[in-house]
């Protein structure tokens, strides 16, 4: 049996009953205009919900200029908390708990998204390579963004304070920095990206700083227990890369563990990417293996797991707790199948981004199906 993933996990002051995360998914269905979270986002997060489970928001951008993709649910207006406040209420009236994903694309957005239609502002004036979205769901060749004035900085650790104040003032249980897949805190963190020659940028603690402001600040508004942070060590991403992952994830790990967080949320290579890298990660064993004895809280780990995998991994200690992404987007009740060792929905590609309640709030739970048969 299933024993592991369903034991009981302390997240901060959270008592989880079990170990079946919703990982946070970007699926682009937020009401226009103003990038809302409407009913219909409510009525999908409370599906997915369980008493004791935990569910992590789809990104939330922090700002207007922290978007980078159309229909993404801020955390920066009045009319947004409002909207966010009904999903932590369906969340919480099946006992559940939710955490919100604090979201800046950095170079990653387009001037479509930007306000007076500027460029994306990152650490450094490098565009990324590939296509951006813009607020009208065109794919364009990516801007070469504006490299941020260091006067600036602190203006934007304290737009990532106000979103986390937000977000308490929406009925969060916590937060999660989202801090992978090439987005801006990311795109600090990599050398390839930050070219930086003032205190942000250069040496691995210089490229890690904005990371560990941005942290200390949130921390400040919600209690460290109350805040995670995600990363992807060997992603790619977005035009990510590092070259020497294990010696900058390692420090920024080392660093965070005398934060106190909540939680660290790691993406397995094998789902963001690497392999494909021009730098050769393929043979990279498990970002949760190897980062594991670095880090002395509680790890989620994320990344193609199936429900056996995910108990082997928990069973090898090599993780406290599982996000599953797409199996959690087609399986409304992913906690209950993965229990009863019931079928699992398989998931639908081309309804994952934008669109309505087709391949969203539609995907039957088992007592769905059961009433179908009847
Ligand atoms: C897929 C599509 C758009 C955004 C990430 C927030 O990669 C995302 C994302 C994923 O973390």
């Amino acid at each position: 049996m299933l024993t592991n993933l369903f034991s009981p996990l302390a997240i901060g002051p959270h008592e989880l009953a079990h170990r079946v995360v919703m990982a946070p998914l970007t699926r682009m269905r937020a009401s226009q205009p103003g990038n809302i979270p409407s009913a219909l986002n409510a009525e999908y997060y409370g599906q997915r919900a369980t008493k004791g489970g935990l569910i992590i928001s789809e990104g939330s951008p922090v700002s207007l200029v922290g978007q980078g993709m159309p229909a993404t649910p801020g955390i920066h207006t009045p009319e947004q908390i409002e909207g966010w406040q009904a999903v932590t209420d369906a969340v919480h009236s099946k006992g559940g708990k939710i955490f919100l994903q604090l979201w800046h694309v950095g170079r990653i957005s387009h001037s479509s998204h930007q306000p007076d239609g500027a460029l994306p502002i990152a650490p450094s004036a490098i565009a990324a390579r590939g296509q951006a979205f813009t607020a009208s769901f065109e794919r364009v060749p990516f801007e070469t963004p504006q490299a941020i004035d260091i006067d600036l900085i602190s203006l934007l650790i304290d737009i990532y304070a106000q979103a986390a104040a937000n977000a308490k003032q929406a009925g969060f249980d916590g937060v999660e920095i989202h801090g992978a897949n090439g987005y801006l805190i990311e795109q600090f963190l990599q050398a390839r990206t930050n070219q930086r020659t003032d205190q942000y940028g250069g040496s691995i603690e210089n490229r890690t700083r904005l990371l560990l402001e941005v942290v200390e600040a949130v921390s400040k508004i919600w209690g460290s227990e109350r805040v995670g942070v995600r990363l992807s060590p060997f992603g790619i991403a977005n035009d990510s890369g590092e070259d020497d992952p294990l010696r900058l994830y390692g420090h920024v790990i080392r660093e965070l563990n005398r934060l106190h967080l909540g939680y660290l949320h790691l993406i397995e290579p094998r789902a963001s990417g690497a392999g494909q890298a021009e730098v050769d990660h393929k043979n990279v064993p498990s970002a949760a293996e190897l980062f594991r004895p670095a880090w002395s809280g509680k790890l989620i780990v994320a990344g193609n797991f199936r429900p056996d995998t995910a108990e082997a991994a928990l069973a090898a200690g090599h993780a406290d707790a599982i996000a599953f992404g797409r199996l959690f987007i087609a399986n409304p009740d992913l906690p209950e199948r993965i229990r009863r060792g019931a079928a699992l929905n398989p998931y639908h590609r081309p309804t994952f981004y934008g669109g309505g309640a087709e391949g969203y709030t539609d995907y039957p739970s088992l007592d769905d199906a059961m009433e179908a048969a009847e």
